[in-house]
Order: structure tokens, then sequence, then C-alpha cells
């Protein structure tokens, strides 16, 4: 557990219009051997490192946060595909709803079944609404979760989404196009959404370029994701 305040971090980070960067790392496709090596490697532009998959097996997910945190002193979130992913060594949890899909999985069942090992923990909690993203092929995220992806045709629906995650509570919107996503969510969606928000907004799926990042920061992303750019890179 740390005694750091990372929603708060965040949320400063947006209201004065800093731009943070959150590097994804899956346990399941991560060599822990390479962890100082990769860590190194990082841009520093770095803000927060993600970690988490749709599918992680054993303990690689505590085992990767306790590597981790020998090389960095960067704030390890968890993004996790389902409870199996909880480890108390993490600064902090985004409490994922997938409120794209009509799944209750996935919007409240792995929530409840998270609560009695999150007792155990002290994990600083964030509640994130999480908004899945047609990104020109289907995801890891929209195959286990039994989910569609909305269309970027579908503009005014994933607005609606946003407002209604922040109105139910939500401390965070992400807007997600799946790991390895074709194409990333469209400048245009992320600025509308963005106008509609008082919380903080995080995009990712699909941004490979310098190009896609900043036109996603240009568009209000207060953080973008990145994973498969620095898997292959
Ligand atoms: C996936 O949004 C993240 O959950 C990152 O996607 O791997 O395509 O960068 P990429």
């Amino acid at each position: 557990m740390s005694d750091r305040n990372i929603y708060k971090s965040i949320a400063n980070a947006c209201s004065s219009g800093k731009k943070l960067l959150a590097v994804l790392i899956d346990p399941e496709k991560f060599e822990l051997a390479d962890s100082a090596a990769f860590l190194r490697s990082l841009p520093a532009e770095t803000t927060h490192l993600f970690i988490g998959g749709s599918s992680v097996k054993d303990n690689k997910t505590g085992e990767l946060v306790a590597e981790f945190k020998l090389y960095t002193a960067k704030p390890l979130v968890l993004f996790p595909g389902d409870v199996n992913q909880l480890t108390p060594n993490a600064d902090a949890l985004l409490f994922l709803s997938l409120i794209s899909g009509n799944n209750p999985e996935y919007l409240i069942g792995q929530q409840v079944k998270a609560v009695s090992i999150l007792r155990t923990m002290k994990l600083e909690v964030i509640p994130t609404g999480y908004i899945l993203i047609d990104g020109g092929k289907e995801s890891a995220v929209a195959r286990i979760s039994g989910t569609s992806a909305i269309s970027q045709e579908d503009k005014q629906r994933i607005i609606d989404l946003a407002k209604a995650a922040e109105l139910s509570g939500k401390r965070l919107v992400y807007l997600e196009a799946g790991s390895g996503a074709l194409y990333p969510v469209r400048p245009d969606i992320i600025s509308a959404v963005k106008n509609e928000l008082n919380i903080p907004l995080i995009v990712g799926g699909g941004i490979r370029t310098k190009e896609q990042l900043s036109a996603a920061y240009h568009a209000g992303a207060d953080m973008i994701v990145m994973g498969t750019a620095f898997e292959t890179n």
C-alpha cells in the first residue's frame, strides 16, 4: 500500500492542463527479468505505469508489481481484467465498470467479488467508467466480456455514457479502443466527451505514433495509455 493519493495527482494535473502518459504492461506478456531495462527505456514523459491484462494467470501481477517497485518510483496502477489481478503492493486500482456493455458480470459482478479481497488490501480505489469503442477489430475486452464495442459513428451515445458515468459518481472516464486497435478513438469524439466532463478523461487503444498522441492530447485527453507500442518497440 502507498500513502500517495494517486487520484488527487491525476485530478490536479487535469485542472492545471498537465498531460499524463501511462504505459500499460500486461503481466502475461512480460518477462520479469526484463523489468529494469524496460523501465529505463521508457520515455521521460511517462507519468504512470498501468498493470493488467484481459486474463492473467497465477500471481503474475503481484510478482510484476513487486519487481517494478525495485526499479521505479512511478505510480503503479492496477488496470485489471478481473479480480484475480488484485495485489496489495500497487499504488492504486482503477475500479472499472464496463458501462458500454450490458454484461452484469463486468458492470457489477466482478466489483462485488473484489470487495472481500479489497478489505484485506487498503488499495486506493478509483471508480472508473470504462467505455469500449470500436477500434477496427475485435478487442480482447469485447471477446472476454461478451459485449460489443460502440461504433465511432455513435458519437452521441459515447458522450452520454461518459456523462452518465460522471453523474453516477465515477471519478474517471476511460475511452478504450482496445489494445492493438487498428485505429484509436477519433479526436472529435475525445473533444466532445471532454467538453461534457468535469472529471479527468483517459484515452487508450491503438495509439502508436507521436501524431496520434498529440492529436488525442490536443483534443482533450488528460491521460493517454499506450501498451502495444512499447511491447514491440
Ligand atoms: C489497452 O488502452 C490500452 O487497454 C492500450 O492500448 O495496447 O493499443 O496501446 P494499446
